[in-house]
């Protein structure tokens, strides 16, 4: 799926702004004819969830409308028309003039309908997008309550807020009738040089193009040839200038067929694993970062351009080159920036806290994980910074609480699980064999569904979820497990989530839970024990940042306080610590 540009031939229309907005509690709306304008309806900001911009549907997940009313371009009268939805958490349903187009499930990944027959030319068109977000047991990710007591109100099984509505631009483009549907950009370096293979994918008849890489002072072209709307070329770039995280290098890639223009940028690199390092263009790289949210106040999980710019600031002045997209894909602007920073990706499906014990609904959370994940790989896959794909965070295991106590013995497979999950992983191989797969396991969790990772990403909280107030006895468990871990598994580790939540501005000498001096030391002392262990290729602090979660009793003011920084993106005591580890050594 391609991101929509503006060129001498494409157009986009951003509808990003204030649209009329109705909730729907009783779902009368369709029948009601809503779509062609909602009476006594309200402004709402687009992108960004409903839920803090009103106080009375702050916990309101159900059945909302949204209306826009735009002209389109006569200078489109000529090409095809589609509206595009950046998110629509989780179910959308576009309706154009009156006309419903379209529905999509999932919550975090856009979703495009041709809408060329229902445009009004020289009059306004009404745009009406209904979006809800239930919480129910059988999507991805499910809602109801989890098993671990982290769930609260509204309930989830799930530790952040189900934050509901456009989360991200809704935007019209046009392109011409024959146009190129789709690019798939494969790069390799053979010695000095780089290898570019461009895959296009036409819609329509035309049976010729060039791709031009621009780029390091070179220009490189090549002729493309379409059978069946299918073309391929094979670009190679003499003393190529490789993307890293030091020197995130992009060319400029240009496709030009007979009718259509499309641009893309593009990073040379490569990634891989071998023994226990994740090699990027052959040389070692560190995982160093964080697991984050989309997540702030007022936006909610709408797309905010000023705080990703600021969030990617600050990560930086951390030392971070690398985070995951904790727990569902972010947006495609914050992908765009990884690749201009440098930063290496772990892009994560919403596949958060699956349970295997309720057999009756895993056919739908296969067939929606599955989805998922081909629509975040058709999405992300010409990103350099995405280097590794997550098909799940936390998959829950039986009997979990039991688990938390230790590490040891390990108990048997959940068969179930293994069985899901292995699918997962051999799905995100086909889709994409170029980048690496993992499945981050949960503190306890069986080894064995861990197996099939490229590299194995691991959460844990040993000092603070189990031994907490005691510090050197958690320190002394990660620092056990690792051990264990390689040498059961003998790959590469990440630890994908550690931290303690943490009152800003709560010291304490001792220091004691929830104390700035407790975060900054757990984190130190958990930095200290991967420094020892060169088989640790990652450590990724969790969290970036305070977050909206749901309401309970270990979430204080309704927010996960493990951030680093404050949910308003002030520094704790543990940012300047990582600072030392990330900055200074
Ligand atoms: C986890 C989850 C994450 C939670 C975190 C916590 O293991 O993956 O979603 O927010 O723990 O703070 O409990």
């Amino acid at each position: 799926m391609l991101y929509p540009i503006q060129n001498e031939i494409r157009n986009k229309l951003d509808l990003s702004g204030i649209w009329d907005f109705k909730t729907d509690p009783d779902e009368v709306g369709e029948q009601n004819g809503w779509y062609n304008g909602l009476e006594g309806s309200r402004p709402m900001a687009v992108p960004g969830s409903w839920n803090e911009q009103y106080a009375d549907i702050f916990n309101y997940t159900d059945l909302s409308w949204y209306v826009k009313r735009t002209f389109v371009p006569s200078s489109w009268k000529d090409q095809r028309v589609f509206i595009r939805v950046g998110s629509a958490n989780y179910v959308g349903t576009v309706y154009v003039n009156g006309v419903k187009v379209g529905s999509h499930e999932g919550g975090h990944l856009p979703f495009a309908f041709d809408i060329t027959d229902q445009v009004k030319w020289n009059q306004q068109n009404v745009i009406a997008i209904s979006v809800e977000n239930h919480l129910l047991p059988n999507r991805v990710p499910a809602g109801g309550a989890g098993p671990l007591g982290v769930s609260g109100y509204p309930g989830t099984p799930y530790d952040f807020f189900p934050f509901a509505g456009l989360h991200r631009p809704v935007v019209l483009y046009s392109v011409p009738k024959t146009h190129i549907e789709d690019v798939t950009v494969v790069t390799g370096i053979d010695g000095k040089n780089g290898a570019v293979t461009v895959a296009v994918k036409l819609s329509g008849d035309d049976t010729a193009g060039t791709v031009v890489l621009t780029g390091a002072g070179q220009t490189v072209e090549a002729q493309l040839t379409f059978v069946n709307g299918a073309g391929e070329a094979v670009l190679a770039v003499p003393s190529a200038r490789l993307w890293s995280i030091e020197d995130p290098y992009l060319y400029d890639l240009d496709i030009i067929t007979g009718s259509d223009h499309y641009s893309l940028n593009v990073g040379i690199r490569t990634i891989a694993v071998q023994g226990k390092q994740v090699l990027l263009n052959g040389q070692p790289v560190t995982l160093n970062g964080f697991g984050r949210h989309e997540d702030f106040i007022a936006s909610g999980k709408g797309l905010n351009l000023p705080l990703l710019v600021k969030d990617y600031q600050l990560m930086r002045w951390t030392g971070a080159t690398s985070y995951r997209t904790s727990h569902y894909p972010y947006s495609e602007e914050e992908m765009q920036l990884a690749d201009r920073a440098g930063f290496l990706i772990i892009d994560e499906i919403p596949a958060v806290s699956l349970q295997f014990e309720d057999t009756a609904v895993l056919p739908e959370h296969l067939r929606m994980c599955l989805q998922q994940l081909d629509e975040l790989v058709a999405r992300d896959k010409n990103h350099p910074s995405v280097i590794m794909w997550s098909v799940a965070n936390e998959p829950i295991p039986q009997n979990p609480r039991a688990r938390f106590a230790g590490w040891r013995p390990e108990p048997g497979v959940d068969d179930v699980g293994k069985q899901f999950l292995d699918k997962l992983v051999q799905h995100a191989r086909q889709l994409d064999p170029t980048r690496l797969v993992t499945v981050v396991g949960l503190m306890g969790g069986p080894n064995e569904w861990l197996d099939t990772s490229d590299v194995i990403c691991i959460n844990r909280y040993w000092g603070w979820y189990t031994d907490g107030g005691e510090l050197p006895k958690g320190i002394q468990k990660i620092d056990e497990e690792l051990d264990h871990i390689w040498q059961a598994l003998g790959r590469p580790v990440i630890v994908t989530e550690f931290g303690a939540d943490t009152v800003a501005g709560l010291h304490s000498e001792p220091a004691v839970m929830f104390s700035e001096e407790y975060q900054a030391d757990f984190i130190r002392g958990y930095l200290d024990v991967a420094a020892k262990k060169d088989f640790v290729v990652g450590m990724q602090v969790w969290n970036f940042a305070d977050f909206a979660a749901v309401q309970g009793i270990n979430r204080v003011g309704g927010l996960n306080l493990k951030g680093v920084f404050t949910r308003a993106r002030a520094p704790k005591l543990a940012a300047h610590v990582l600072r030392e580890f990330w900055v200074q050594r």
